[in-house]
C-alpha cells in the first residue's frame, strides 16, 4: 500500500472523481470517522442511503460512555451536549420491589452516565461536518464495491433511486452502513466468521411527553419481565418493557403499556411513575452478533456493520465510536508514514474491546430479563446474581467500570 494524496474538492451535485476514504453510512460510525479524519487532514466522502431528515429523526440510543463525551468535547462537538444532556452519577437497579443505587461516579473515580439521544449526536455531527465543507451525499442507492483487493478500490452508487451510476475512486472504503448494509457481505464468506445469539425477547420502547419520574435510569427485573426508565429531556421520557419480539405493536394500547410499566417499575418505597401522552412506540428484537475479521483488502467495517449488542448495556453507539477511533489512528499513521501496521491489526485491536462489550451486554441482558426458555434453576441464579451484585462493592465496581466505558487502549 502506498499513500496517495487526493486533490479532489467536492461540490455537491457535480460528478465525483475520488477521495481518500469513501465512507458508506452516516450513522455514528461514519460521521465520527469523517470528523476524525478531517482533523488529521484526510479527505472523506460519506454516502448515505437515507435523507438527512430521516437520520436526524431516528430514535435509538441514549447513553454515552464518559470517554465518548470527552472525545466530543475534545473535537469541539460537545457544546450542545454539555448544555442539554443529562449527567447522572449512577443507575438504579430494581428487583423484589426494592431499589439499589449503583454510584458509578464514586466507584470509577468520577466517570458519569451521560444521557444524550443518538439523533442529537447525529444532528451535531452532520451540521458541523457540513459547516467544515465536508461532503455527505444523502439518498444514495445501489452501493456496490469494486476492486477491494487492489490499490484503487471504487464504490459504485446512484444519487436517489434513479440517478445515473457514478463511481467514487478512493484509497480505502469504510463500511459504516449498520447491520443490514452491504459492506459486511463484501468480506468473502470463506474468510468471514460470524458469531450470533438471538434472544427470545424484544423491547417495546415509547417516547412520552411527561416530566422525569426519577433522577436517574432504572433497570428493573420483574416477574412480568424487564423494564427500563430513561429520559430524553425535561419534557420527554423514554421507557422500555420486555415483550415477545414477534408481538404486534397494535396489540399494545397506551393503557396496556402504562399498566405494565407501573407494575414492573414500582417498588415498595411509594415511588410512582408519571404518565403522559405517548407519541412514539415500536418493538425491536434483540441479538448479539460479531463478525471476524472486520476487514478485507482495503475495506474496513465498523459499528453495527460488524457487531450488534442487545441494548441493555447501552454499548452499541459507543462501540461504533471506538472502532472508528482505532481506524482513524491507523489511517493517520498510514498517510503520515506509509506504515500499514495499524491497518493490518485493525480487526484484532477492535475485537478485543468488542468481545468485552458483548460479554457485558449479554450479562446485563440475561441477568435482567425473564426468559421463559430458561429452567427455574437458571432463573434463580440470575436473581442470586442481582442480590450478590448489590451487596458486593467488587461486583458493583465491575458493573460500573463496564457501564461507563472501559478505557480506550
Ligand atoms: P447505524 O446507526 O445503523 O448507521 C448506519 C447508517 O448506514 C446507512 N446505510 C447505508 N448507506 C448507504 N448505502 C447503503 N446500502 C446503506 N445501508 C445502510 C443507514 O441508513 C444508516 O444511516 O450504525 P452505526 O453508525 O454503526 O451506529 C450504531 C448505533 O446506531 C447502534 O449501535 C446504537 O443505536 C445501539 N443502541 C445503543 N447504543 C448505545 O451506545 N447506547 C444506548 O443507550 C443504546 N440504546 C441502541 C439503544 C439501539 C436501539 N435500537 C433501536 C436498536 C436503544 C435501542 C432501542
Ligand atoms: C435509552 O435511553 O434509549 C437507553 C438507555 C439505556 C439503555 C438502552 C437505551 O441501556
Amino acid at each position: 500500500m502506498h499513500p496517495t494524496k487526493s486533490t479532489h474538492t467536492q461540490v455537491a451535485r457535480t460528478p465525483i472523481a475520488g477521495t481518500q476514504v469513501a465512507i458508506v453510512g452516516a450513522g455514528p460510525a461514519g460521521l465520527f470517522l469523517s470528523h476524525l479524519l478531517h482533523r488529521q487532514g484526510i479527505e472523506s466522502i460519506i454516502l448515505e442511503h437515507r435523507s438527512r431528515e430521516e437520520i436526524e429523526g431516528t430514535i435509538r440510543a441514549g447513553v454515552l460512555e464518559q470517554w465518548v463525551v470527552d472525545l466530543m468535547n475534545g473535537m469541539g462537538l460537545g457544546d450542545r451536549m454539555m448544555r442539554e444532556a443529562h449527567f447522572h452519577s449512577g443507575i438504579t437497579l430494581r428487583f423484589d420491589r426494592r431499589s439499589h443505587h449503583i454510584d458509578m461516579a464514586e466507584l470509577t473515580g468520577g466517570k458519569r452516565v451521560t444521557v444524550y439521544a443518538q439523533h442529537e449526536v447525529i444532528r451535531d455531527l452532520v451540521s458541523s461536518r457540513l459547516e467544515d465543507g465536508g461532503t455527505i451525499l444523502f439518498g444514495v442507492s445501489d452501493v456496490q464495491f469494486l476492486d477491494l483487493d487492489g490499490k484503487a478500490p471504487r464504490v459504485r452508487f446512484r444519487r436517489g433511486p434513479d440517478g445515473p451510476v457514478e463511481e467514487l475512486r478512493c484509497d480505502f472504503v469504510a463500511g459504516c452502513d449498520g447491520f443490514h448494509g452491504p459492506s459486511r457481505q463484501a468480506i468473502p464468506t470463506a474468510t468471514r466468521n460470524e458469531y450470533q445469539m438471538v434472544y427470545p425477547f424484544g423491547w417495546l420502547g415509547i417516547l412520552t411527553e411527561a416530566p422525569p419520574s426519577h433522577p436517574e435510569l432504572i433497570y428493573a427485573n420483574h416477574e412480568r419481565g424487564f423494564a427500563l426508565l430513561s429520559t430524553r429531556s425535561p419534557e420527554v421520557q423514554r421507557l422500555y418493557i420486555q415483550v415477545d419480539p414477534k408481538d404486534d405493536i397494535a396489540n399494545w394500547s397506551d393503557d396496556r403499556i402504562w399498566s405494565e410499566l407501573h407494575r414492573r417499575l414500582e417498588d415498595d418505597s411509594g415511588w410512582t411513575l408519571t404518565e403522559g401522552p405517548i407519541f412514539q412506540k415500536g418493538i425491536i428484537a434483540m441479538r448479539s452478533f460479531v463478525c471476524d475479521p472486520m476487514q478485507h483488502g482495503r475495506l474496513f467495517i465498523a459499528g453495527d456493520a460488524a457487531h450488534i449488542v442487545p441494548p441493555t448495556g447501552a454499548k452499541g453507539l459507543n462501540l461504533a465510536v471506538a472502532d472508528v477511533l482505532v481506524l482513524s489512528r491507523a489511517l493517520t499513521a498510514y498517510y503520515r508514514s506509509g506504515t500499514t501496521e495499524g491497518l493490518d491489526g485493525y480487526s484484532a485491536t477492535c475485537l478485543r474491546r468488542i468481545w468485552k462489550a458483548e460479554r457485558f451486554s449479554w450479562y446485563m441482558t440475561t441477568m435482567l430479563h425473564r426468559n421463559e426458555r430458561e429452567s427455574p434453576f437458571e432463573q434463580r441464579v440470575h436473581l442470586a446474581e442481582l442480590d450478590y451484585l448489590v451487596q458486593s462493592r467488587a461486583a458493583m465496581t465491575a458493573l460500573a467500570e463496564n457501564y461507563v466505558g472501559l478505557p480506550m487502549e
